[in-house]
């Protein structure tokens, strides 16, 4: 009552001293030029200190001749993009083909600054997200000392299928890693526009998102430059499935379905969009395919796990890396009810797999320390889709790293994202129903918590101090308890109600197995 009483006659004479604010409105907002394109921010204002520059295409529409191939730079643009003018606020590449942009969120004041910039990578098993699906409002509480950037990479049929037919009829495999890549280098080239530095690039990134970086980090067997400065990965989540085998009979099976004999390239590029996604969906169901990286001898040389191990890895740190207590073994994998269904559950994740394999990972996982075989068979998948990965990144880094046990609520996939994308208004309140995992593409990701405010602050505050100081300690340090690295103890901070340190239990035998994968 008080405030609105207060606020109406405030409204009144702000609306006289601009008389057509509403009018005027789009044109007053700022524009950062390319080389390519002339961006207009959607909204933002100087008093609430920044702006979103929305649906910057970075890459070239990626239908026709570039379906099923490497992301190319964008061709000149003669309008004013004003963040509608391509496409809708949330667009998506699980919805649309035309699905390669960006969104820059850029202080009021940046221009001619080098701030750092944050570069965020959604998840979503491979299969969904999209760049507006975490947003930063709540972190730009706490400071408007760097830029944001999110952008979308192609998901399931047309970001990873891979097909040896089509790679020998000139597709890419593995375009979705691609489109990553071109990310950071629109990134690199174009941020000191909305006074971001180039030099100072923390990635973030959650599940297949964090994954994303440990493929950037060994991409081309580790000889490339490094796109990003500084790391802070989520639960990095992947399956390292199989090779070529499945990869050729699931391109050969919705080729089949799609009327592509023999599963030729130039009639794949044609089928519609909606189509190819309908069809790969259900061949997918039939047997349980994982749209997942698999290794192209190039792009990705081993799975990231050999690379790490041997080194042939281009990034030095700064890293921090996390996962949850419960990743996936809070509860019951359905439909695997005895130990044949745990055998059978396994050779569909990975198809080259041998009996004696299976046999030596029942061993590490004995039946007499789970309640049923869904719980067995979900820890199982809890270390090879998630926690496995994030020891070999902080063992190739010589455990010179920071990490984080999450134990906030379940402590299932994805608990912490609520607290670090936690706010108290939304900029531009979503269009869409932000689109959900698809069922089977990866571990279930907790829906939204209600995180306790508190709690969420301290780990924006970790997660901004890295990004401003390149140390999660050194900003805010009285509010935090002090993170050390891993270091010869192996010492984790554990994210709950109250926080502490102590010991991390990856570094075990179940950890270095999966790490070989010996069924590739
Ligand atoms: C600035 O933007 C915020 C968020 O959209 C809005 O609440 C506020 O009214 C705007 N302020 C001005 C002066 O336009
Ligand atoms: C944005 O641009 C499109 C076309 O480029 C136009 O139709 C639309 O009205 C513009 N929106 C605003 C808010 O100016
Ligand atoms: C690794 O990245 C750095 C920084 O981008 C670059 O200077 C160096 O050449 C890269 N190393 C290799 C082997 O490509
Ligand atoms: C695409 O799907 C629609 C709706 O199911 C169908 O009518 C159309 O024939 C399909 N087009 C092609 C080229 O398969
Ligand atoms: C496991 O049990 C459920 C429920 O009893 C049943 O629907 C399902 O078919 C069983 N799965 C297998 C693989 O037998
Ligand atoms: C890293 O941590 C592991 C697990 O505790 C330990 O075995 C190893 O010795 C540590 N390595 C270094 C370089 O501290
Ligand atoms: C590791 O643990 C040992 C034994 O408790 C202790 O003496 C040492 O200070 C610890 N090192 C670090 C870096 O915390
Ligand atoms: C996290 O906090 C909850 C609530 O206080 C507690 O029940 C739980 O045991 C804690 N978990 C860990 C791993 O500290
Ligand atoms: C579900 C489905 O269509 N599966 C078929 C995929 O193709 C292989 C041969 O390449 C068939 O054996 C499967 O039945």
């Amino acid at each position: 009552m008080h405030l609105s009483a207060f606020l109406l006659p405030l409204a009144a004479s702000l609306a006289a001293a601009v008389p057509s604010a509403r009018a005027s409105k789009a044109s007053s907002m700022p524009t950062v030029s390319l080389d390519y394109s002339t961006v207009q921010a959607v909204a933002g204002n100087e008093t609430l200190g920044y702006y979103k520059y929305q649906n910057i295409r970075f890459a070239a529409v990626p239908t026709g001749d570039l379906r099923f191939a490497k992301p190319e730079w964008p061709s000149v643009e003669s309008v004013i993009n004003n963040g509608t003018t391509y496409a809708s606020q949330d667009v998506d590449c699980g919805s649309y083909e035309d699905c390669l942009y960006m969104d820059v969120w850029a202080p009021a004041n940046a221009k001619g600054k080098k701030l750092p910039v944050v570069v965020w990578t959604y998840g979503g098993g491979f299969t969904s997200g999209s760049k507006s699906k975490s947003t930063p409002e709540g972190l730009f509480d706490l400071s408007k000392g760097f830029i944001f950037v999110a952008f979308n990479y192609r998901l399931g049929m047309t970001g990873l299928a891979n097909s040896v037919t089509a790679v020998h009829q000139g597709a890419t495999d593995n375009v979705a890693l691609y489109d990553v890549e071109h990310a950071y280098k629109w990134v690199k080239k174009y941020i000191r526009n909305f006074g971001g530095d180039p030099d100072d690039i923390t990635a973030v990134g959650f599940s297949a998102g964090a994954s994303m970086h440990l493929f950037m980090m060994t991409r081309f067997g580790g000889h490339n430059e490094q796109l990003f400065n500084k790391a802070y990965l989520t639960s990095p989540g992947f399956v390292p499935g199989a090779g070529h085998h499945q990869g050729e009979m699931f391109w050969q099976n919705v080729s089949t379905a799609a009327g592509c004999s023999g599963g030729d390239l130039s009639c794949m590029r044609k089928v519609p969009f909606s189509n190819l996604s309908d069809i790969a969906s259900d061949v997918r169901q039939a047997y349980g395919y994982q749209f997942q990286p698999r290794v192209d001898g190039d792009f990705i040389a081993d799975t990231y796990e050999s690379q790490l191990y041997q080194g042939r890895f281009n990034f030095s740190g700064p890293l921090v890396i996390t996962h949850e207590q419960h990743e996936n073994n809070g509860s019951p994998t359905s439909g695997v009810n005895t130990t044949a269904d745990v055998r059978s559950e396994l050779r569909t994740f990975f198809p080259a797999i041998t009996e004696d394999v299976i046999d030596e990972i029942l061993e590490l996982y004995p039946e007499s320390d789970y309640t049923s075989p869904g719980y067995r068979f979900a820890d199982i998948r809890q270390s090879f889709d998630l926690t496995a990965h994030d020891y070999a990144l902080t063992r190739a880094l010589n455990n010179n790293t920071w990490n984080a046990m999450v134990a906030l609520n379940q402590a299932s996939h994805g608990t912490d994202q609520s607290y670090y994308w936690y706010n108290t208004y939304s900029l531009l309140p979503s269009t869409s129903s932000k689109s959900a995992p698809a069922a089977g593409s990866g571990v279930t990701i907790a829906g939204n918590i209600s995180p306790n405010p508190t709690v969420a602050r301290k780990m924006q505050k970790y997660l901004l101090s890295f990004v401003l100081t390149a140390n999660p300690n050194t900003k805010w340090a009285g509010d935090k308890i002090h993170w050390p690295k891993y270091g010869a103890n192996a010492t984790e901070i554990v994210f709950n109600s109250t926080m502490y340190t102590m010991e991390d239990d990856l570094a075990n035998a179940k950890s270095l197995y999966w790490n070989k994968a010996l069924w590739y």
